[in-house]
């Protein structure tokens, strides 16, 4: 193959390849970090629960009533994830609350503060929830996520965080 054929096939092949890469609708954001928390490691009493109406058809969360009202039911769940652009980065995350002593969870990163995430908005259904109070600090490189469970009963679909660059609010399934 001569050296101008193999610059050619290479040409095409990268325009195939981004032609692919467009139709996936996969667009490379480095100020935004997609966390599906059911593909974490999970400690009991949190658990993976099938749903057609969540993200990647699972979801995390506990049952309900597995604790006296007014206990944290505990349970955890890990996931690690990479950071392209450091600073300060937005919690979105997409839950449904079962009631109003089932609508929270506490969120961490590494060996930061627990954070409450919750305790407001709609119940009984699918929506995105903004952690307020707090932004997350983060370089580039691996960091771990920690969903803590708070009250039994709610649910937790995915997690997305938004460099404070980048104002998009997430919305549907996917975010
Ligand atoms: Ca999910």
């Amino acid at each position: 193959m001569t050296h101008h054929r193999t610059l050619k096939v290479l040409g095409l092949l990268s325009a195939v390849c981004l032609a692919a890469f467009l139709a996936m609708g996969v667009v490379a954001d480095s100020k935004r970090i997609d966390i599906e928390p059911e593909t974490g490691l999970l400690k009991a009493p949190m658990k993976v629960y099938k749903s057609d109406a969540a993200s990647g058809g699972k979801c995390v969360g506990t049952a309900d009533k597995i604790v006296p009202q007014g206990q944290e039911c505990g349970g955890t769940v890990k996931v690690t994830f990479t950071v392209a652009t450091s600073g300060n980065y937005i919690f979105w995350g997409r839950a449904k609350w079962l009631d109003d002593c089932g609508d929270s969870f506490y969120v961490q990163i590494d060996e930061g503060q627990k954070r409450v995430f919750g305790e407001h908005g709609t119940e009984g259904q699918w929506k995105w929830f903004k952690l307020t109070g707090a932004k997350f600090n983060l370089s580039a490189g691996t960091h771990t996520l920690y969903i803590h469970g708070r009250e039994d009963g709610a649910l937790l679909d995915k997690v997305i965080l938004l460099h404070e660059s980048n104002g998009y609010v997430p919305q549907g399934k996917s975010g």
